[in-house]
């Protein structure tokens, strides 16, 4: 009878349902399938698989994550990447984007300690490019970087950010993610919704998380495009802290216990009301606050 095989290390890179696509040191990728019934496992994750024969292997278990990005609504938890180091926002000139999904991604990228970059891509549509930048305003005050490019003219620009690390494009659909993938990656021809045009094979949206090597070292992630972002899995203190605009004013509350709803003497009303921080984002985080209080 023969031995047993010994485990490998591998990176999922592609995540299908309950099927997964597994590279190994040896830059080979093998198709697996988790052990056991349920799975939590996602694009990014490092995992030990046992080979089977020509390709196929079996997911005996997952590393531990540096990094878990995910977003819940109230019925459940979507898991997005594991073990990235950023998160860029994709928005773009046209269609138009939505701020408030953009600020749920920042919330979750700093509550899962990933930094953030927000790139405004097709900036070749020039006479939309003054009402977004007008749009990210809000956010580029917060100090999260802003990269102005079009995926389709030239990409560069975007390369230093993405030396040595492991990043993932997320934004709503049509934003031009999987476009930058195609600019980036030498060699990738990932489906895009002009693509699939010209194809004549209807829009075509990207259906799931794929990681791809731009070299050795650094390495980036296409996702879905998102139509919402919940983030009921974060409680209040992590909220607090996710507002990095807050951070000055934690603390100073006349209540220990505040809230930061209507309380009197409350520190983060103060600084909405005098200009320090955006009464906008103090609203989106009572209502974020609310929703997580409707959990306990
Ligand atoms: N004019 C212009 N069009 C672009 C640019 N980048 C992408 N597009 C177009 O925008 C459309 C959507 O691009 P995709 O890359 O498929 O968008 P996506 O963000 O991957 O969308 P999902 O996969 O659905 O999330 C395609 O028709 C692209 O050709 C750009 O810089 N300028
Ligand atoms: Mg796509
Ligand atoms: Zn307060």
């Amino acid at each position: 009878m023969n031995a047993p095989s010994s485990l490998l290390a591998g990176l999922i890179v592609a995540a299908h349902g309950r099927q997964y696509r597994v590279r190994l040191a040896s830059g080979e990728e093998w198709l697996c399938y988790p052990r056991g019934k349920k799975s939590e496992l996602v694009c990014g994750d490092c995992v030990r698989v046992r080979g089977g024969q020509s390709g196929l292997g079996v997911i005996e278990r997952a590393e531990a994550r540096s990094t878990l990005l995910y977003r819940s609504d109230a019925l459940r938890e979507k898991l997005i990447a594991a073990n990235v180091d950023q998160l860029i926002l994709v928005a773009a000139t046209e269609p138009a984007f939505s701020t408030a999904l953009l600020n749920r991604c920042l919330i979750a990228a700093e509550a899962a300690g990933i930094s953030s970059l927000i790139v405004l891509n097709k900036s070749d549509i020039s006479n939309k490019l003054p009402m977004a930048r007008q749009r990210l305003a809000l956010l580029t005050r917060l100090g999260y970087p802003l990269l102005e490019l079009s995926a389709t003219r030239d990409v560069r620009s975007l390369l230093p950010y993405l030396e040595g690390k492991t990043s993932v494009l997320v934004g709503q659909s049509g934003m031009g993610k999987s476009t930058l993938i195609n600019a980036l990656i030498p060699g990738v021809r990932a489906a895009t919704q002009e693509i699939s045009a010209a194809l004549a094979s209807g829009k075509h949206t990207t259906t799931h998380a794929q990681l791809y090597f731009l070299n050795p070292e650094s390495r980036l992630m296409d996702s879905p495009g998102l139509q919402e972002f919940g983030l009921r899995h974060l409680d209040f203190a992590a909220l607090e802290h996710a507002f990095p605009e807050f951070a000055l004013h934690l603390g100073n509350c006349r209540f220990r216990d505040c809230r930061h709803q209507r309380e009197p003497g409350c520190a983060l009303q103060a600084a909405a009301e005098s200009g320090q921080i955006e009464t906008e984002r103090l609203r989106l985080f009572q209502t974020l606050a609310q929703e997580a209080r409707g959990k306990e």
